[in-house]
């Protein structure tokens, strides 16, 4: 079951069920030059060529660290204060027009896999993590356990996925009086497991677009 907006800039779609097939891929018989496990189309028009990308990244962490949150605000631009954990994981997909470090003008969906976060389904996670090329590690600022444990997430996805770009957001910023985590544990925690690391809130929107366009960048590298 999936319900589709779009706006002039981007089409998002959120689906329900686990599995969700990437839509809106632009396919040109003419022009479709190849094909990998993804997806990779070029269109060329005259002498202008638009790289058509699909990739797949996923949000992990422990449960009610924000990661459905975090989805919701960059892609819908909306908050909600009720929790309601994750079942399984759910695909929400967000396309962008960026430019690479090379100038090159990429038309990227993002398949956003967000993934239950209760650690005994190992198993499970480990399934949903196939074919992702990037993830963002979630912790909650104001719960000391959730960076305790992001190292077993990170072991778990990367022994998967391999080495992928990766960010550590540290999230929950707006709620500094209750925070358990300090700036230099959440830096630490990221020169650990050797990627970058933002504060982030799906409250207020404190750097949620800046670390996901942050991360279209580097998938198109
Ligand atoms: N104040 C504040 N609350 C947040 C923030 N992000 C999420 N929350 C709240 O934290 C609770 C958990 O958020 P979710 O996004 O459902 O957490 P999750 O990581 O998806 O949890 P699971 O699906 O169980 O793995 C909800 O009540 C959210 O409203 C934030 O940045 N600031
Ligand atoms: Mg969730």
């Amino acid at each position: 079951m999936c319900q589709q907006k779009s706006d002039k800039q981007n089409t998002a779609m959120i689906c329900e069920s686990p599995v969700c097939e990437g839509g809106d891929v632009q396919k040109s018989p003419a022009n479709l030059l190849y094909n990998t496990n993804v997806c990779h189309t070029i269109i060329v028009a005259g002498s202008m060529a638009k790289r058509n990308l699909i990739k797949k990244i996923c949000l992990i962490g422990d449960g009610a660290v924000g990661k459905t949150s975090l989805i919701r605000k960059y892609v819908y631009d909306e908050f909600d204060d009720k929790y309601l954990a994750t079942i399984g994981a759910k695909v929400t997909k967000k396309v962008i027009d960026i430019e690479n470090e090379y100038g090159d003008e990429i038309h990227l969906s993002i398949m956003i896999h967000d993934i239950l976060g209760q650690a005994r389904f190992e198993n499970v996670h480990k399934q949903y993590y196939k074919g992702a090329e990037g993830g963002f590690l979630v912790i909650d600022l104001t719960r000391k356990d959730t960076l305790k444990k992001i190292r077993w997430w990170y072991s778990g996805f990367t022994d998967v996925v391999g080495k992928v770009p990766l960010t550590l957001l540290g999230n929950k910023n707006d709620l500094k009086d209750e925070h358990e985590i300090t700036s230099q544990e959440l830096w630490k925690a990221a020169m650990d497991m050797g990627c970058p690391h933002y504060a982030t809130s799906a409250k207020n929107g404190e750097n949620v677009e800046r670390v996901f366009e942050n991360m279209a960048k580097r998938l198109c590298k």
